[in-house]
């Protein structure tokens, strides 16, 4: 049988079906093109179509989200529920509320979800959702009201052991905890599962806050182990000033690391002297604030509007915005000040074009489905203790964050090693490990 036709046969069927969708494509290929050595080991794969079943989402909702703004006008919105796969749990992952959001966007983001969520060992199924909603420059009381709206039409979809939704851009705890009163008020159960990313105090987790900065922060470090190397004195750049980056620089200055600049949507900051975090989480997440407010705040700090935090030299890189924002000569401008590591806190954020530079350029790269696990890794945790009603520390939470994450690096490699020729290969073992979980349990439980 050949392996490579039937791959490329699935991916045109992905394109055909799916037309105008760039972002889930290029997930799609990503995954599709690391596989050929799974299914040369596992032809039964083939014949029972779990390639086409993967790629065709078991459920795709889509709906209206009417909600009046505070001028009183109505306005209206599109929401989105991808439930990708089911073979190893409730469908799991986040909400983004962002202009952007389209079907293709959310598919692609449910897509990666699947392989992510296998990659954590938690019994976890892959889905994603959203809103093409803009929180900018909206009142608490309207985002309270979107929320109600968009809860009011998917609550019928979810459950804690169907579909648990959390955050993503654009929705972090303030939104966690509209959605779940509505969830709560319509359904008249306190399901504490239904949702993670609660707000410590009423069934949230620690450390789900920090979560996803951190366990990219972990994943990069053991990745710069490989080679003997760690995250003390080294320079490092991130993008983004949301709650993945945020909680980024926390975790690389704690290991000794020195975060020189951060982005938004509108350009990015250069402080030389090591992002002062305490005063970014007061611009970000006390004020609301743009990133420039940063700069107005400390003198010694630059915002500029003109090119990326990838223009300057770094040891390490840390992507965590949005899909497709390092290219190709983001990539080459990396390589050439000396970049040794790249780890994706976001989802997507390098194009393939990036990742190819890197790779030839001998840089350690960890995709997001394995970068950014920790954050879905740490909701699994919210669940297990909303399941037995227990709290655990921040300290004891971290701790199993932290195993998780090197638990997925090793994995990597691993699988890595023994289906490809590299073990620093780490998109070849994200996309095989993860895939052979979930075929596994889609083989078993039949065609469905
Ligand atoms: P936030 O909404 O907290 O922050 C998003 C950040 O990215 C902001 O600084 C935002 O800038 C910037 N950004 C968003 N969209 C764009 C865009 N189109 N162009 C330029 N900059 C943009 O989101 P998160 O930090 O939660 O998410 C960041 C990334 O991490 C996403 O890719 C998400 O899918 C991924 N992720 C998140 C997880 C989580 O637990 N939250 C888990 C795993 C992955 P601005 O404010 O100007 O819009
Ligand atoms: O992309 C992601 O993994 C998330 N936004 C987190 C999903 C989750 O369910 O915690």
């Amino acid at each position: 049988m050949n392996v490579s036709a039937h791959i490329e046969a699935v991916y045109a069927e992905v394109q055909r079906r799916n037309p105008g969708e760039a972002e889930f494509h290029q997930a799609a290929a990503e995954v599709l093109e690391s596989l050929a050595p799974a299914l040369e080991q596992h032809p039964e794969y083939v014949e029972s179509g779990i390639l086409e079943r993967l790629c065709e989402p078991e459920r795709q909702l889509m709906f209206r989200v009417p909600w009046v703004d505070d001028q009183g006008a109505v306005r209206v919105n599109r929401g989105f529920r991808v439930e990708f796969n089911s073979a190893l749990g409730p469908y799991k992952g986040g909400l983004r509320f962002h202009p952007s959001v389209n079907l293709g966007i959310v598919k692609f983001l449910g897509f990666e979800q699947i392989f992510k969520n296998a990659l954590t060992g938690m019994g976890i199924g892959g889905g994603k959702g959203g809103s093409d909603f803009d929180p900018k420059g909206r009142s608490d009381a309207e985002i309270m009201r979107f929320c109600q709206s968009f809860m009011t039409e998917l609550y019928r979809h979810l459950g804690e052991h169907t579909d648990v939704p959390a955050g993503d851009i654009g929705v972090g705890g303030r939104e966690i905890g509209y959605l779940f009163g509505q969830y709560k008020r319509i359904t008249n159960r306190y399901e504490s599962g239904v949702l993670t990313g609660k707000p410590v105090g009423w069934g949230g987790s620690h450390a789900r806050t920090e979560a996803t900065g951190y366990g990219a922060v972990y994943f990069a470090q053991e990745m710069l182990a490989t080679r003997g190397e760690d995250f003390d004195g080294r320079r490092v750049v991130v993008s983004g000033s949301g709650n993945v980056a945020v909680y980024a620089v926390e975790k690389v200055h704690a290991l000794g690391g020195r975060v020189v600049a951060c982005s938004d949507s509108t350009g990015y900051l250069v402080d030389e002297d090591g992002i002062d975090l305490e005063l970014l989480k007061e611009v970000k997440e006390v004020r609301r604030a743009r990133l420039s407010a940063y700069a107005e705040a400390r003198p010694t700090a630059r915002f500029s509007t003109r090119g990326t935090v990838y223009d300057l030299a770094c040891d390490v890189a840390l992507p965590c915005a949005t899909q497709n924002e390092l290219g190709r000569e983001d990539a080459v401008a990396l390589v050439k000040n000396g970049v040794r590591a790249v780890a994706e806190g976001a989802n997507m954020p390098c194009t393939p074009e990036a990742v190819e530079v890197f790779r030839e350029a001998g840089v350690l790269f960890g995709p997001g489905k394995a970068a950014n696990a920790g954050g879905v890794a740490t909701s699994g945790l919210e669940m297990r203790q909303n399941a037995a009603r227990d709290t655990w520390s921040f300290e004891e939470t971290e701790s199993r964050l932290a195993q998780v994450m090197r638990d997925v690096h090793t994995e990597c490699r691993a699988t890595a090693e023994a289906y490809g020729t590299d073990a620093d290969d780490y998109v070849l073992g994200a996309n095989v490990a993860g895939f052979l979980k979930v075929a596994e349990a889609m083989q078993a439980q039949g065609v469905i």
